[in-house]
């Protein structure tokens, strides 16, 4: 866009988890923001990141995919956060992955079918397509679940076609003021970055169940002097889990610490003091209560 028009809204990432959501968000804003790994179910809380570029303000909002399973608490809680971000937007970017489709997606597909505001389909992943022209049937069966829609091939892990896209965003948003200053990237805390970083390198380390049932609290988060001290508790529902996390002579924590200690550097700009500590807390995870006194609001 070569207009000066001042520019601002609302954009919904949406898709069926793993489909690459939070790397989208985090390759748009040029800053590791929103935690990402393999395991589905790794975005938990809805997290706005906010881009600035001249006139226009793009404010995304990273959701936790919609998905099938409805009978844990906390899922009921990430699948309600991801349909309420539906609703309030200005623009919804559904995100699918290339050739692959699911009844997942086709769930996601059908509430996005029912949106005022425009769509765009990221189609993500293309990294991974030798022969760009399989794709063309399945980008025009997209096209027509949505006429309306722009349909666009990216990938987000590698940024190809993302300067496309951004543009296609800048020119769907409503004209009108900046909500946030210009420097502003997230409406989210520094410890709750700090906690999702230590989460997202327990999701890494961790095999397919465990990782599901574990959360972590900041229980101390101070600058002192150059230095920022920072005390994580990581909470798991049974014994053995905190066994396996903790690792061989502390193998495991180690490594979880020393990388979530090199992305909070990063992010914060600072020098980075990092407690772990690993604690039993039984039944967290479907108990609405404890969900609440954990950050995890309804
Ligand atoms: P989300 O659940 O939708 O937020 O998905 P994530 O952003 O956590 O990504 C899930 C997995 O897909 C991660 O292992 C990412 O590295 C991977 N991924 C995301 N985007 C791409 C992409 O464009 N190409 C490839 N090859 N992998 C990707
Ligand atoms: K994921
Ligand atoms: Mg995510």
């Amino acid at each position: 866009m070569t207009d000066s028009t001042s520019r601002c809204g609302y954009v919904a990432l949406v898709g069926r988890p793993n489909v690459g959501k939070s790397t989208l968000l985090n390759h748009i804003l040029g800053q590791k923001l929103a935690i990402t790994s393999r395991k589905p179910q790794t975005t938990r809380h809805t997290l706005l990141g906010i881009k600035t570029e001249g006139p226009v303000q793009a404010v995304y909002v990273d959701t936790p995919g919609i998905h099938k399973d409805n009978d844990k608490a906390l899922n009921r809680f990430m699948n309600r956060t991801a349909t309420q971000a539906l609703r309030d937007v200005d623009l919804v970017l559904f995100l699918v992955d290339r050739l692959r489709w699911t009844d997942e997606d086709q769930m996601v597909l059908e509430r996005v079918q029912n949106v005022r505001c425009p769509v765009i389909v990221v189609v993500n992943k293309v990294d991974r397509q030798e022969d760009k022209r399989e794709l063309l049937p399945h980008l025009e069966w997209l096209s027509k679940q949505l006429p309306e829609a722009e349909v666009v091939p990216v990938s987000a892990l590698h940024g190809q076609n993302l300067d496309h896209l951004e543009q296609l965003i800048a020119e769907r948003l409503p004209e009108g003021e900046h909500f946030y200053p210009e420097d502003q990237l997230t409406d989210r805390s520094s410890r709750f970055l700090a906690a999702e970083l230590v989460r997202e390198k327990v999701m890494r380390q961790l095999g397919a169940e465990i990782p599901y049932q574990v959360t972590v609290e900041i229980e101390q988060f101070s600058q002192e002097g150059p230095v920022l001290h920072i005390h994580a508790l990581i909470l798991v529902e049974r014994e053995g889990q905190k066994k396996i996390i903790i690792g061989d002579g502390g193998a495991r924590m180690k490594k979880i610490g020393q990388e979530a200690r090199l992305d909070m550097q990063k992010l914060f700009g600072s020098k980075v003091m990092l407690n772990l500590w690993v604690k039993v807390k039984r039944g967290w995870s479907d108990d609405e209560r404890a969900l609440h006194s954990l950050g995890y609001h309804f």
